[in-house]
């Protein structure tokens, strides 16, 4: 997305209990992340979106004005849009429309770099390009030529289908068999406990796991460094040792298709012995973005996990502010080193009463 320049759009329904600024501000740090550039924004107040066009017609307009002036390359669009919406809004703007769920694929697909990764992302577009196709069912275009290759009368989205469905089953296919040679390999873990780093995205987790295991994970200050899985192992104590295992972070609204498509690696989280359940104690937004990882890990049948809950980059707090932290929170700073012999006797008590 590197020459993208992006008009973003979303509707602000004034939800008292779901402010729409941290879902933006965040929306705008993921379009960053994926390397385009943000041209404008517009933000239309409605009691509920428009279910021809998402926005009013008056606003599609608009945008489309917006889009021209500002040399927007694409739209991109912060509210759930259905397929009949998204039609209807290319017919106003002529450019491609990009949402949340997309705009993360696209992200995750930059950054996979295990074959288990780039199977696992290239799943989850197909999955969401489905699903969007399946609302098309009113503007087939009917192909000519490339006969012998298709029935008669066969349309174009039902060749587009076709193909997706075998590729889908080609890549799960494979993704089985990637698993089943990691599993083998994972068969040797042995007897040590362990440890799992789960968080929302940019808390901090790999920053942790160097931390803890003296170990050089990919650190950055930006969305979804990380999406392969790294085990490490770390001291905890005299004669104690534990893996730890960094993972891909949570944000709230994981696109459906993205967790079908991880399920597999998230749900290795169910042999962690414990769970280090990471927050950023220095952004503001941290618990909506807690709950939602909370509700992922619901999701996963994790609720009653055994965890320690970990504020980190405490090094950024006041101390007033700190002594809010919750009580129950073990309060760290990976930056700092602050907190990280606590965090360790902790695992150490922890997984010695398994
Ligand atoms: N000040 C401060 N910054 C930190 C601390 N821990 C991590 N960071 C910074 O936060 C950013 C994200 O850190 P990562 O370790 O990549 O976070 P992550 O949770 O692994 O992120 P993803 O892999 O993207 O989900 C980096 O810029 C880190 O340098 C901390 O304790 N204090
Ligand atoms: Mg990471």
């Amino acid at each position: 997305m590197s020459e993208t320049r992006a008009l973003v759009v979303a509707v602000d329904l004034d939800l008292p209990k779901r402010p729409l600024e941290p879902e933006l501000e965040e929306f705008l740090a993921l379009i960053e992340a994926a390397g385009a550039e943000v041209a404008g924004v517009v933000v239309q107040h409605r009691a509920a979106v428009d279910p021809a066009t998402l926005v009013g017609a008056g606003k599609a307009r608009e945008l489309a004005e917006a889009a021209e002036r500002d040399g927007a390359t694409a739209l991109f669009v912060l509210n759930d849009i259905r397929p009949r919406q998204r039609t209807n809004l290319e017919k106003v703007i002529p450019l491609p429309i990009i949402d949340r769920t997309m705009l993360i694929l696209d992200i995750f697909a930059q950054r996979a770099r295990s074959r288990e990764g780039k199977l696992q992302v290239e799943l989850a577009q197909l999955r969401h390009r489905a699903a969007n196709l399946a609302g098309l069912g009113t503007v087939l275009s009917r192909l000519g030529g490339g006969v012998g290759t298709r029935g008669p009368g066969e349309t174009k989205l039902e060749v587009d289908r076709r193909r997706i469905r075998t590729r889908i089953s080609a890549l799960e296919k494979d993704l089985e068999q990637v698993r089943r040679h990691r599993r083998t390999q994972r068969a040797g873990r042995g007897g040590e406990p362990l440890a799992a780093l789960v968080g929302y995205t940019n808390v901090g987790k790999s920053s942790l796991l160097n931390r803890l295991a003296r170990a050089e994970s990919f650190v950055a200050d930006q969305p979804f460094a990380t999406l392969d899985t790294t085990l490490r192992r770390t001291y905890l104590a005299p004669g104690k040792a534990a893996l730890v295992a960094d993972t891909v972070g949570f944000i709230t609204d994981l696109p459906k298709e993205l967790v079908a498509a991880f399920r597999a690696t998230l749900e290795e989280l169910n042999e962690a012995d414990v769970l280090l359940e990471v927050f950023d104690a220095s952004n503001p937004d941290w618990p909506r973005q807690e709950a939602g990882v909370r509700e992922i890990l619901a999701d996963l049948g994790l609720a009653g996990a055994p965890r320690i809950r970990v504020a980190n980059k405490i090094d950024r707090l006041e101390p007033a502010a700190r002594a809010l932290l919750p009580a129950d929170a073990v309060a760290v700073s990976a930056v700092s080193g602050e907190g990280i012999e606590a965090l360790r006797a902790l695992m150490a008590q922890r997984l010695g009463q398994r």
